[in-house]
């Protein structure tokens, strides 16, 4: 036992640490053909209401935005998508929107998005703004118009079912507490129709005059010189007018029937030519209730729709099967998570383009969910990152995830401000169902984990703001912020940092061929990228554990390129035994 322990010990294989990877090598791609900025591009979610408040009035705003510019570009992250910052009166924290030209009152003026769009042309970050036009606000100036009388011009902006023809087939509602689509308005003695909020009333792509109006708004933005649009739930635009009885076929799933409208890639080809056509812009569709066999359609070069759109697959992880809205720690099998990604993988392997990400404003923190927030939150977090940043796709980081924030977990139902938890909640009151079922699982679960504040500093409010903030920093602010990560070496924003150069420097991590290796192996993730004859191997420990790595015969490791981990990785016959959390990216020879 101790001979072979000391045996394996020789055959250790000593691997420097990465070098500096900090400058970007001008010709690292200059071999690749097809290259396209917005594949090679790293992109950071801004989520504006909770980045950086300005003036004291507790909520994030351009202005506090401009104010830590060089923090979003010492990332090295190309691209910032910021989420809607149009007017609103926040229903749904700005997808509710009730002017498309204009800024929010909380958010600045119009002079501030000026500043804030010079501000990073200047320093070489392009801007994303989110396309919010499945539907609008109720207090949008189309709707008041449209609701006021049958027969008003703006009617057709909107999709309504008049009441003499019964009550229209049941629609299901992401965020109404009777989680029913059609609502009856008295006024004009019709139900219109809201997939979200009643405060978000579905635009009627049918209308030639709606969609002219959205690729106005759209060229208005572009003209401006803002670089792409983040289009929120594009696939939900076209709808079967004739509203029948769910079919069959769907099986109870409204969100893949509501993706399947039968002219969605019409209204994106009309846009592609009348707008998209037009710019050097990259666009980026959620494809809530995309499948894999839609996918391509959507962004395949050839159709010109889109160009990139991101899946949920990977969202249903970790949750209840019948209902995401509840965790299940047994569907947290690592094998799953590996057949998800490497699944859409596959889906562009020849064209098309992906996206790959963990936390959204609509996801909990990244390190909660898919790491380990506790003892293992640095090296979670790196090894999640690594992740991230050596997946064929472009890599979405999302703010604060830098420097390891973790999900709140409020107990009480006041806390809460974000629609989708409060309604919800209304609505098991309503029905008589277990509240306390439902707190315990928005703990895991509730959008408003990654939405609270910024930490920047152990100050007051985490720095984030001076007077009170909408929604609760993460008490855990005094030691989780980014001016300790700014002075700890070891930190995981530096990690991020680097790891980010590594990409850029790698562009066998940004275009090389993916394969998943060993893909039952519950604690490992392991894949190679492959690329004009280099190619490396990336191994991630996804447990507590650690975990076993079998190299495949006649694979011989080369140089690190980056780790996570200060001591060397121990390779014992061919046999890898990585730490808790521990990820590496080996050159191989
Ligand atoms: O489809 C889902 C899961 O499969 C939903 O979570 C869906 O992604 C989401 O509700 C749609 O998200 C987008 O549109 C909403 C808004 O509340 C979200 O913040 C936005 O990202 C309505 O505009
Ligand atoms: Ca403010």
């Amino acid at each position: 036992m101790l001979k072979s322990f000391i045996a394996g010990y020789l055959t250790l294989l000593m691997i420097s640490s990465c070098n500096n990877q900090k400058e970007t090598k001008p010709d690292a791609f200059k071999d690749v053909p097809n290259r396209k900025w917005w594949k090679e591009a790293v992109v950071y979610q801004l989520y504006p209401r909770s980045f950086k408040d300005s003036n004291g009035d507790g909520v994030g705003d351009l202005k506090g935005i401009i104010s830590q510019l060089d923090y979003i570009k010492n990332l090295g992250v190309d691209v910032v998508w910021l989420n809607p910052v149009y007017g609103s009166p926040n229903d749904d924290m700005g997808y509710d929107i009730s002017d498309y030209r204009n800024i929010m009152k909380e958010m600045g003026t119009m002079e501030d998005f000026d500043a804030l769009l010079k501000g990073m042309h200047e320093r070489g970050l392009k801007l994303v703004m989110d396309l919010v036009v499945n539907h609008s606000s109720d207090e949008h100036e189309w709707f008041k118009q449209s609701r006021s009388n049958r027969d008003n011009p703006y009617r057709d902006y909107y999709h309504w079912w008049p009441a003499e023809k019964g009550k229209p087939a049941y629609r299901w509602s992401f965020f109404d507490e009777n989680a029913d689509a059609w609502r009856y308005d008295s006024l004009t003695n019709s139900y219109y129709l809201h997939y979200f909020s009643r405060k978000q009333p579905d635009l009627n792509w049918e209308n030639p005059k709606l969609r002219k109006e959205v690729y106005d708004l759209m060229k208005f933005w572009f003209d401006k010189g803002i670089d792409g649009f983040r289009m929120d739930v594009i696939p939900f635009i076209s709808k079967d007018t004739s509203f029948p009885e769910l079919p069959k076929k769907y099986n109870g799933n409204y969100v893949a029937y509501y993706a399947k409208g039968p002219r969605l890639h019409e209204y994106l080809q009309e846009m592609n030519r009348e707008v998209l056509s037009k710019y050097d812009i990259m666009t980026v569709g959620e494809g809530a209730g995309v499948d894999i066999n839609d996918a391509l359609n959507l962004v395949d070069e050839d159709r010109k729709e889109l160009q990139t759109f991101y899946h949920f697959d990977h969202t249903g992880w970790g949750r209840r099967k019948d209902n995401p809205k509840y965790p299940d720690p047994a569907n947290r099998k690592l094998p799953d998570l590996k057949a998800a990604f490497s699944k859409w993988d596959s889906v562009f392997a020849q064209k098309g383009w992906g996206t790959v990400y963990f936390t959204t404003h609509d996801q909990s923190r990244m390190v909660s969910r898919f790491g380990n927030d506790n003892v293992y939150r640095n090296e979670s977090s790196k090894m999640l990152y690594t992740f991230l940043l050596s997946m064929r796709a472009t890599p979405y980081l999302y703010q604060g995830d830098e420097l390891g924030m973790t999900n709140i977990r409020f107990s009480g139902i006041e806390d809460y401000r974000d629609l989708e938890t409060i309604n919800y909640y209304n609505y098991l009151k309503r029905t008589g169902g277990n509240l306390q079922e439902f707190l315990n699982a928005q703990k895991e679960v509730a959008r408003d984990n990654s939405r609270t504040p910024v930490q920047w500093n152990a100050t007051a409010n985490a720095g984030f703001t001076t007077g009170t903030p909408w929604l609760k920093v993460n008490p855990n602010y005094t030691t989780i912020n980014a001016e300790a990560a700014e002075k700890d070496q070891n930190s995981i924003l530096h990690y991020v940092r680097k790891m980010i150069a590594v990409r850029k420097n790698n562009p066998v991590l940004v275009y090389g061929k993916y394969t998943l290796l060993d893909a039952a192996n519950p604690e490992v993730y392991a894949y190679t990228r492959e690329l004009n004859g280099e190619k490396v191997l990336v191994l991630l420990s996804f447990s507590d554990k650690g975990g076993i790595f079998t190299l495949p015969e006649n694979m011989k490791l080369g140089d690190e390129i980056i780790g996570n981990n200060k001591d060397k990785l121990f390779v014992n016959n061919g046999i890898v035994e990585l730490k808790p959390w521990q990820s590496v990216i080996i050159k191989l020879n």
